[in-house]
């Protein structure tokens, strides 16, 4: 498959269903659909819709049916970015390759921001079509559960509490997993709830999106190493300056590269039961792992 094309029409397709669903930028009050809109079409891969829809697809459904949810996701992850460089937690200026949304806006109408972005991805779910094995209340409390004190909030808590601390794999491994892998685990499973994925589907989904989860932010710390600011469109090397706790800094770079290896592998092999239409997520897995580093 041609790579380049099939994700440059996802993000095309992805980017018009979130336009519709945002309010314009003159409504109402206009800074703060100005400032959402700013970090939301600020350049993001749109990794997790994408994965989303073709989580979806796998399971033989159809992406429009996958489409609000995967677009819920992505203003899941937007918020966490915009909450994440605050001053108050990550202090950064560069963000997907432009000013950090409290660059622009100032910190009371990004934290604002981040908090009209978490919200509306729940008005964005409610629009999704249920299924007969997964209806409204299972699809909103799987984003909640991910988005919240217990995954996504967890994991940046322990990041957080770890900094300047000596910390070991397993506590590693949980700041990964919650922070990282949990919202890419539930992109890939809400698209096989829109498929009214069966259960044996719905358990190898699960399997591809945490190992790919782990590795994509294995991969990220090992970037943060190896790349320029200019390249990761972010300040690099912050990890290190933070004191971080991050892969390379507890098991060295190529341990870390032959682990992001392994779970690729195991996402790929997640994807043996499926007959047919894994051809994007393979490949999805595939340019994760070899994005320069
Ligand atoms: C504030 C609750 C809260 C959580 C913040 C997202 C996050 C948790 C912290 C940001 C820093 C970080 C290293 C996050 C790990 C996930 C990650 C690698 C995000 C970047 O994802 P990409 O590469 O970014 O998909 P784009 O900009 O392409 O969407």
């Amino acid at each position: 498959m041609n790579l380049k094309a099939y994700l440059k029409s996802r993000q095309q397709k992805i980017d018009r269903a979130l336009d519709q669903y945002l309010p314009k930028e003159s409504i109402k009050p206009p800074t703060i659909h100005k400032a959402m809109r700013y970090s939301l079409f600020a350049g993001g891969k749109r990794l997790r819709p994408i994965l989303c829809l073709a989580a979806a697809e796998a399971c033989g459904g159809k992406i429009d049916n996958a489409l609000p949810l995967a677009c819920a996701l992505e203003c899941i992850h937007t918020y966490s970015l915009v909450h994440d460089d605050l001053p108050s937690m990550d202090n950064d200026d560069l963000r997907r390759g432009r000013p950090t949304c409290h660059k622009v806006f100032g910190d009371g109408i990004a934290v604002l921001a981040g908090d009209g972005l978490l919200t509306i991805a729940f008005e964005i779910v409610s629009r999704a079509k249920p299924t007969s094995r997964y209806d409204m209340s299972i699809l909103l409390r799987e984003v909640a559960v991910a988005a919240g004190s217990q995954k996504l909030i967890a994991g940046q808590v322990a990041d957080l509490e770890a900094e300047g601390r000596k910390i070991d794999m397993s506590g590693l491994r949980y700041i990964h997993e919650n922070k990282t892998a949990a919202i890419l685990t539930t992109s890939v499973q809400l698209g096989a709830m829109s498929a009214n994925a069966n259960p044996k589907h719905l358990n190898a989904i699960t399997k591809f999106g945490r190992a790919l989860g782990l590795a994509f932010q294995i991969i990220d710390d090992i970037l943060d190493v190896t790349q320029t600011s200019e390249k990761l469109g972010k300040s690099a090397g912050k990890d290190i300056a933070a004191k971080k706790a991050t892969y390379p800094a507890v098991i060295g770079l190529e341990k870390s590269r032959s682990e992001a290896k392994q779970l690729t592998r195991q996402a790929h092999d997640a994807l043996s039961i499926f007959n047919a239409k894994t051809e994007a997520l393979h490949a999805l897995a595939n340019y994760l792992l070899e994005r320069e580093y």
